[in-house]
């Protein structure tokens, strides 16, 4: 084999559907509030030979041999993770957010121990307690949702319940909600029950390394985290921790909800940890977060109602009966696409409507930041999406929409215009 022949030579379909995938990220206007664009360097370390060793264990206590240098890169990154944090410990094993919140589970609960989290249809997890998931599976499971009235988590009902459920954990974070959460009213609940206090920080991880968020690192136990949302990192899990919990924790990613270490993707972490270190980076997350607002405002001034009355963070989500008690998130959010705007459709709080269609969509700032967009290109394309979902029966307004958002993708660009999509 010449392992060193280009993926176009090697696997042309491959390398055809990634091309067209970079495409189509270059044609969208990215507004899921989950993904990013990271840099050439997180995707070269990503694609790099690492990704050729197994590693089971930690550094200096492997069950492979030759791991001395991936000792070396997992110490980095999990140096680099405590000090961008400020945490007593990091694991940076996990696979995944979801497997980081296993690891959680794993490491520190018993089967059948009970869990205090935010519902998945208000805006928390599967892997806080949803029935489907292996957390609502093992585990018992209470949770807490927002005030119908204000759109907000009311820490009266999680006090209220904590007292009622006696949880052993207690889950603050989310991923559909657009509010600054109390850490340390949580952490003041989760000691008033002898609960541990964890924080599932995947969606504003990037914002707190960036300080344009309050760190929950002081107050909680436990937090976990993605590193490719607003991070801007390679797809992957963490687990920051204090070192009491330092061991169960890494017992609670392997061998308890892991194997081998992806250690391509370690390396790639630990790039993005020293990106969001810089001075750019916390600019960056600065930028999300008035982006999300502008966005938010403008979206607003075109009659559509966004859920809490606006937003802190780097995501907001609409309420579509404001446009049309008819219309569906999905089918909005497959309107949007064909006007080159890609979202997600999202459950809003006290939804009529089941997730597979739902009543909102969830709209996000951290890829077209990156990009380079500030306030007066996120407004307009705020203006953009209304008038598309308003006007969704006139092809004439949905192919002009269409044209200035190709023109506003093309101007603000993640990669040159002839980038593969791989390196
Ligand atoms: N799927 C992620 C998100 O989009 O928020 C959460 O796991």
């Amino acid at each position: 084999m010449d392992a060193t022949r280009p993926l176009e030579a090697v696997d042309p379909e491959v390398a055809s559907l990634i091309a067209r995938d970079a495409e189509r990220q270059r044609t969208h206007v990215q507004l899921i509030a989950s993904e990013n664009f990271v840099s050439r360097a997180v995707m070269q370390a990503s694609g790099s030979v690492l990704t050729n060793k197994y590693s089971e264990g930690y550094p200096g206590k492997r069950y492979y041999e030759g791991c001395e240098l991936i000792d070396e890169v997992e110490a980095l990154a999990a140096a680099r993770a405590m000090a961008l944090f400020g945490a007593q410990h990091a694991n940076v094993q996990a696979h995944s957010g979801a497997q980081a919140n296993m690891a959680v589970y794993f490491g520190l609960l018993k089967p059948g121990d009970k869990v205090l989290g935010m519902r998945l249809d208000q805006g928390g997890h599967l892997t806080h307690g949803s029935p489907v998931n292996f957390s609502g599976i093992l585990y018992g499971i209470a949770s807490y949702g927002v005030d119908p009235a204000t759109e907000l988590v009311d820490m009266d009902e999680v006090a209220a319940l904590a007292r009622r459920e006696r949880p052993r954990m207690i889950i603050a974070g989310y991923s559909a909600y657009s509010r600054l959460l109390d850490w340390s009213a949580f952490r003041a609940i989760a000691d008033e029950v002898g609960a541990l206090f964890v924080v599932d920080a995947a969606h504003i991880i990037g914002l707190i390394a960036g300080g344009a968020h309050p760190s929950p690192v002081p107050h909680a136990d436990i937090v976990t985290a993605t590193t490719h949302k607003a991070l801007r990192g390679p797809r992957g899990g963490m687990v920051l921790c204090r070192q009491e919990h330092a061991a169960a924790i890494d017992k609670g990613v392997f061998p308890n909800a892991q194997g081998g270490p992806i250690n391509n993707q370690i390396a790639a972490k630990a790039v993005c940890f020293r990106e969001a270190s810089t001075p750019e980076f916390r600019s960056y997350a600065a930028q999300i977060v008035s982006n999300a607002a502008a966005m938010a405002a403008a979206v607003q001034g075109e009659g559509i109602r966004v859920v809490s009355g606006g937003t802190d963070n780097h995501l907001f989500l609409v309420d579509l009966r404001s446009v049309d008690e008819d219309l569906t998130g999905r089918d909005a959010a497959r309107l949007l696409s064909t006007v080159g705007i890609t979202l997600n459709f999202n459950t809003i709080p006290f939804d009529p409507r089941p997730p597979y269609r739902a009543s909102g969509l969830r709209i996000g700032l951290p890829a077209a930041t990156t990009c380079g967009m500030k306030e007066p290109e996120v407004s307009e394309v705020g203006r953009l999406l209304a008038a598309a979902l308003h006007h969704r029966d006139d092809d004439a307004a949905l192919a002009r929409v269409r044209t200035r958002i190709g023109d506003l993708a093309a101007a603000f660009p993640a990669y040159p215009p002839d980038f593969p999509g791989h390196v």
